[in-house]
Formats: structure tokens, C-alpha cells, sequence
């Protein structure tokens, strides 16, 4: 079994209840395990600004999948989740990012690991660090990257227990 981190962002619609048919779906798969989850931040819009604030979690997943195959069950998720989005970093109702997996760093067309612009991120650096402080990413443990990012905006909007609901 490897552990893997993934990224639950979303702006358009009833994003927290997205979020939860996302990790009931990803759960619920055979070679999947959701063993934490972190708390529901509403976070301020990266890259795009003129959109409205996010919900970001981080999750950690027990499996024995490679991670394309993971990938795939993501995706999937995001469709239990009835992803809609237009625009590249423009606003959507559900995305599912693999952030880190166990022992892997690769580049391909279809998926990088780590997230190439995760440790850039308050809002993905912030709830990973809820539930994994010490992880090494890219050198350095998530607490360290914190350290270095401005976190003021983020607001804690539910704790962690808001999933399974
Ligand atoms: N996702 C994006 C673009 N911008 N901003 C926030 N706050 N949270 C996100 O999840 C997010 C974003 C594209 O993946
Ligand atoms: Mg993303
Ligand atoms: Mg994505």
C-alpha cells in the first residue's frame, strides 16, 4: 500500500457537498482508502482573480493503484461531482489535483508528481499541512513551505469532521 495526497477545489455551486459525493465515490472504490481528510478552507482565487473565493481541502488515500490509474478514479469523482469549467483557472464546480504519491516523482503529459505548483499554493500547502506537517515535498516538510506562504486570508470554514457526512 503507498499513500497518496490529493487536492478538492471548487467554486460554482454547492462546492461542499461536490466535494463529499467526490470522496463518498473515491471511498467507495475498491482499491481506495480515504484515511484524512483536512478542514474546509474558503480560500481567495489564484492566478484567475475575478472569481469568486474557493473551498480547498486536502485528503490523504491509502492504495495499492499506480498513480494513473488513481488519476482516472479522480477524474471520475470529479464527474460524480458534476464538474463544469470553461475556462483554464477559471471557476468550476469541483477539481481533484494528485498532489504527492508515495516514492514517485515523474513528468508526463497527463500527470506530474508532485503538483508542479504545489508548494507555491497557500491553499493547498495550508490543509495538506493539517494532516501531513511532516511530508517532505520537493526538499522541504509542508510546515516549512507554510512558513513561506501568506496564509492570512484563508479562513477555516468547516472543521474536519464535515466529511463522511
Ligand atoms: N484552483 C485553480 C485556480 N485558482 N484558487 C483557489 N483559491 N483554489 C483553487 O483550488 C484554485 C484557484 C485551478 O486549479
Ligand atoms: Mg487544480
Ligand atoms: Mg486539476
Amino acid at each position: 500500500m503507498k499513500t497518496a495526497y490529493l487536492g478538492l477545489g471548487g467554486n460554482m455551486g454547492d462546492v461542499q457537498n461536490a466535494m463529499g459525493s467526490a470522496l463518498d465515490t473515491i471511498h467507495n472504490h475498491k482499491g481506495v482508502t480515504v484515511s484524512a481528510v483536512s478542514p474546509l478552507y474558503k480560500t481567495p482565487p489564484w492566478g484567475v482573480i475575478d472569481q469568486p473565493w474557493f473551498l480547498n481541502c486536502c485528503v490523504a488515500v491509502e492504495t495499492a493503484l499506480p498513480p494513473m490509474p488513481l488519476l482516472e478514479i479522480c477524474q471520475q469523482a470529479e464527474r460524480a461531482g458534476k464538474r463544469q469549467r470553461t475556462q483554464r483557472w477559471g471557476p468550476r464546480t469541483i477539481d481533484i489535483d494528485v498532489l504527492v504519491y508515495e516514492g514517485v516523482e515523474q513528468e508526463t503529459d497527463t500527470l506530474t508528481i508532485p503538483h508542479p505548483r504545489m508548494t507555491a499554493r497557500a491553499f493547498v500547502m495550508l490543509p495538506l499541512a493539517d494532516i501531513a506537517p511532516n511530508l517532505v515535498v520537493a526538499g522541504k516538510p509542508v510546515l516549512n513551505w507554510v512558513d513561506g506562504l501568506d496564509t492570512s486570508e484563508l479562513q477555516v470554514a468547516q472543521d474536519s469532521s464535515w466529511w463522511p457526512v
